[in-house]
């Protein structure tokens, strides 16, 4: 059992600029100029405290490289990934789409060096070099549809990813979980007709997108039923998550049953995030990361491959992401979350009515889902 790990300083040098969090600096309009919300700093902690708690030494280091544009074309449109290298040859920078996503100078490449990461990252595990693994990339992705940046994303990395998975390394059935606090709706929307890509998205509802990841969209033609969403009420924690994966992620895929799973794994459903208000803990996401590890090693020789997502908050983000990654590898070290006992009473919150009838609606449509497993 080996855990790869894909990291580069260069996911720290994308220059998301000075954002009054998420909004552009203008003077004029009373907005002055502070930090983008999506900055290196909670992901340089994270890598940080991967280093110093010892844990780096138990993962096998897998080099990115960056995506070539006939890998990015498998997803984005041309015209797309010329406007992002366009926007990233400015001085200044330039923005994606939205006006939320700054693309720094330079951050073309980057954005394809967090690409290219998880598709190294998914050929060592088809090729057996690693059971699962994590990249820890800047900028994300799960919001960046074929044809236009959002939410922060440049290029959707899952996509790509998956995509070559399925050409170049004989992995056909891909199954994407996104727990990211914000709806995956990239993703979500480059495989919505597709059938061989299962997409299951657990979020705060209504929250980014506006207007975004009900239950009601479930896929179209061939994709119909092979998009899951569970919006969750807003102050969903522990016991709404767990109760999630027991009732929607995993019966799917065990119905399902990927040859790969993709995880768009955000740790802004932590209880600190500013960007999202759910109410998950280190241990939580500990939990979560061991149940789809028990579902790949079921379903598919372990393979399940991480990209880093959200996470905003520098002193608890970090501590998420070592229990997750702690998880994956099979071991601990001598750091435990040091909130523990200050995030006890919210993990305790019981699943209120709300957030099961939620859950439920998304438990009907799993059986949507033509089963392949076979009883023996
Ligand atoms: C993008 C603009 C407002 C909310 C924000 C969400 C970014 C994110 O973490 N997406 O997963
Ligand atoms: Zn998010």
């Amino acid at each position: 059992m080996t855990t790869g790990y894909v990291f580069h300083p260069e996911y720290l040098w994308h220059d998301t600029g000075t954002s009054a969090g998420v909004v552009p600096a203008n003077p004029a309009a009373g907005i002055a100029p502070a930090v983008h919300i999506e900055n290196p700093e909670a992901k340089r902690r994270v890598h940080e405290l991967i280093h110093a708690s010892g844990l780096l030494g138990e993962l096998m280091i897998i080099e990115p490289r960056r995506a070539t544009v006939a890998e990015l074309l498998r997803v984005h449109t041309e015209a797309y990934v010329q406007h992002i290298k366009t926007q990233s040859d400015l001085h200044g920078g330039g923005d994606a789409g939205d006006g939320y996503s700054p693309v720094g100078h330079g951050s073309y490449d980057i954005a394809r060096l967090a690409a290219g990461g998880l598709i190294e990252l998914v050929t060592a595990a088809a090729h057996g070099d690693i059971t699962n693994g994590y990249a820890l990339v800047r900028p994300p992705g799960h919001h960046a549809t074929a044809d236009a940046g959002m939410g922060f994303c440049l290029f959707n990395s899952i996509a790509v990813a998956a995509r070559h998975a399925q050409a170049e390394l004989g992995l056909a059935r891909i199954a994407v979980v996104d727990w990211d606090a914000h709806h995956g709706n990239g993703t979500q929307a480059i495989f919505y007709d597709d059938p061989s890509v299962l997409t299951i998205s657990l979020h705060q509802a209504n929250c980014f997108p506006p207007d975004s990841g009900w239950t009601t969209e479930n896929g179209v033609g061939e994709g119909a039923g092979y998009a899951l969403n569970v919006p969750l009420p807003p102050g969903s924690g522990h016991a709404a998550y767990l109760h999630a994966m027991h009732q929607v992620v995993l019966p799917a895929l065990n119905r399902f049953a990927p040859d790969l799973i993709l995880l768009a794994n955000g740790f802004d459903a932590g209880v600190f995030d500013p960007m999202a208000r759910q109410m998950l803990t280190a241990a939580s996401y500990r939990h979560m990361t061991r149940l789809l590890i028990d579902a790949a090693d079921r379903l598919c020789h372990g393979r399940l491959v991480a990209a880093h997502e959200g996470g905003y908050s520098p002193f608890y983000t970090p501590y998420c992401a070592l229990a997750f990654l702690e998880e994956l590898a099979a071991t601990t070290t001598h750091v435990t979350d040091p909130l523990a006992v200050v995030v006890a009473g919210y993990a305790a919150e019981p699943l209120t009515p709300q957030q099961q009838a939620a859950i439920g609606e998304a438990t009907q449509l799993v059986s949507r889902l033509h089963s392949r497993v076979t009883t023996s």
